[in-house]
């Protein structure tokens, strides 16, 4: 098949799935065309099934906001026709479901008829598409997909709550490519660097932003330390970096805690890392979490949106309510307080981690996309 992936192209989870789909999906022999504003962070590009198309946005000082959805619409139609591609596959309904539906009417006009299959990932549900300003865009662009699928049961849900959604939502959840956790000895980021033998590691990764609740993870690592010898290792950026660093100061744990900003040496810090941190107010499945489990780490987490389909209470890890600092650290300290829980922790987070290996996955995407065509 010839499809064209819109997503995000930057740290964000949304952007991560679509690149190791589109990837994955190359690999099999599909032609892929990304069509983003830059190269996707995590995209390789070699390998000849896989492009690149990158959406320019000229500036134009009559506009106060430079009009993305209508260069993107643009560029697919021109993609559309001149890779003669099969299926437009968008990644977060903002704006790109939208832009999506514009190509396709376009397209129509010229006689040329394209199946759209919108992935919803969460925030652009939970949080930004729920906003009054947004609403009735995303509401009529999901109901104009052809196909929409979100990435667990519990966004479903909350899309059905939130949205006047007419479709069948498809779930279908992300992913983990476990063939390739090998570590790479030529990067260099030795566990010494972060942490001395005998104490453990723990580790957050996110975008830093309010609903991750970066303060919770701050607290939790305090009654951590206070009982079990460890650092936490902080990778990421964003908004609340700044907070949680004054926060470390102010506990007196700076010298614990490394900050490391957007790190391209995640696959090595997980690989060393003991327990995975993320007590998210809103989580529509936590692919950070899914990505420390296929390294064998556990996972403390809140209970919230999606975050129970992916780590299992008393086998993964555990989970909590919102906000539930105390909790969360005894249960740290449950996993964390002798070797032997800690390696059945481990154990157990790469079986369940297992389940979501991308060769399980994959192929419901493509039954999608096969339908789908066949439809047109
Ligand atoms: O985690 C984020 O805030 C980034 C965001 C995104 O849109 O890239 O992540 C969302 O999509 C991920 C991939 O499907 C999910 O694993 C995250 O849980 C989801 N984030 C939220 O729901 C807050």
């Amino acid at each position: 098949m010839r499809i064209a992936i819109v997503c995000y192209p930057t740290f964000g989870g949304s952007g991560v799935v679509a690149t190791e789909l589109g990837l994955e999906l190359a690999r099999q022999g599909h032609e892929i065309h990304f069509i983003t504003y830059s190269q996707p962070v995590r995209l390789a590009l070699l390998n000849p099934n896989v492009h690149y198309h990158e959406v320019n946005v000229p500036e134009y000082p009559l506009f106060h906001y430079q009009p993305y959805e209508l260069a993107l619409s643009s560029k697919l139609v021109d993609m559309v026709k001149l890779h003669k591609i099969e299926i437009l596959h968008v990644h977060y309904a903002i704006p790109h479901a939208y832009a999506g539906y514009m190509a396709k009417q376009m397209l129509k006009s010229e006689g040329i008829e394209i199946p759209m299959v919108t992935t919803l990932h969460g925030t652009d549900i939970t949080l930004v598409g729920n906003h009054p300003f947004y609403k009735p865009a995303v509401s009529f662009s999901i109901n104009k997909s052809d196909v929409v699928t979100s990435v667990s049961k519990s966004l479903k849900e909350d899309t059905y709550k939130l949205f006047n959604i007419k479709k069948d939502i498809h779930v279908i959840p992300n992913f983990i490519e476990l063939d390739k956790n090998t570590t790479d000895p030529t990067i260099p980021c030795n566990r010494s660097v972060m942490a001395q033998v005998g104490e453990r590691i723990i580790t957050h990764i996110s975008n830093f932003r309010k609903v991750k609740r970066i303060p919770d993870i701050v607290k939790i690592f305090y009654q951590i330390q206070k009982e079990i010898p460890a650092k936490l290792m902080m990778v990421g950026d964003g908004p609340e970096k700044e907070v949680a660093e004054a926060l470390c100061q102010e506990l007196g744990i700076a010298n614990k805690v490394i900050f490391f900003g957007n790190s391209n040496e995640i696959d090595k810090i997980l690989s060393y890392t003991d327990l995975f941190l993320l007590p998210s107010e809103t989580e529509s499945f936590g692919l950070a979490a899914l990505e420390a489990m296929a390294w064998g780490v556990p996972v403390i987490s809140s209970n919230s949106g999606g975050l129970p389909e992916v780590n299992f209470e008393g086998v993964s890890g555990f989970l909590s309510d919102v906000g539930d600092v105390d909790a969360m650290a005894q249960n740290a300290i449950k996993i964390l307080k002798d070797d032997l829980t800690l390696c059945e922790f481990k154990r157990n987070a790469l079986t369940v981690a297992q389940k979501f290996d991308i060769k399980n996955i994959l192929p419901l995407y493509v039954e999608i996309y096969e339908e789908a065509i066949k439809k047109y």
